[in-house]
């Protein structure tokens, strides 16, 4: 099964790509595609969509465009519910010890990483950034 993870502006900007990914390595994870891109407003404000009426809509696409951002496409065993776990609560403050946001990232809103919450959610979310087609370029 796959997901879809984010490496956001804030932890790539402080130098800690590699250690999370290290981290999801270890959690299990096999990295299936990745790219390092730069988010225009309008695809950060797609991306979020669901959130456009939440307060805090304005401030989060503003900050997912502020620099490159690392998607990629994770895979494992039940990756959708285990990779949420492993990256914890969305508040730093509160995820668990252990847990990449409570090691990596700064506050809520500069929280790190993001993790699809859904199967559904997952597939479109790396619809999103990786075509098919490209991925079976990938692996064969
Ligand atoms: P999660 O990333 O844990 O699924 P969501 O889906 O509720 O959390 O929120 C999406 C993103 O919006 C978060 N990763 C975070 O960057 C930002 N966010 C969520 N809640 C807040 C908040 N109260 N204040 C600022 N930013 C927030």
């Amino acid at each position: 099964m796959q997901t879809l993870a984010i490496v956001k502006p804030d932890a790539i900007g402080a130098g800690k790509a590699g250690k999370i990914l290290a981290h999801l390595e270890e959690a299990g994870f096999t990295v299936r595609a990745a790219r390092l891109v730069k988010l225009t407003r309008p695809e950060a404000e797609a991306f979020y969509a669901v959130h456009r009426e939440r307060p805090f809509y304005g401030s989060l696409v503003a900050f997912m465009t502020s620099g490159p951002c690392l998607p990629m496409v994770l895979e494992r065993e039940d990756a959708v519910s285990h990779l949420r776990t492993v990256i914890g609560a969305t508040d730093p403050a509160e995820a668990a010890e252990g847990t990449v946001r409570r090691l990596y990232a700064e506050n809520k809103e500069r929280n790190g990483i993001h993790a699809s919450d859904s199967a559904e959610n997952a597939a479109r979310e790396i619809g999103f950034f990786f075509p098919q087609a490209e991925l079976e370029g990938l692996w064969g």
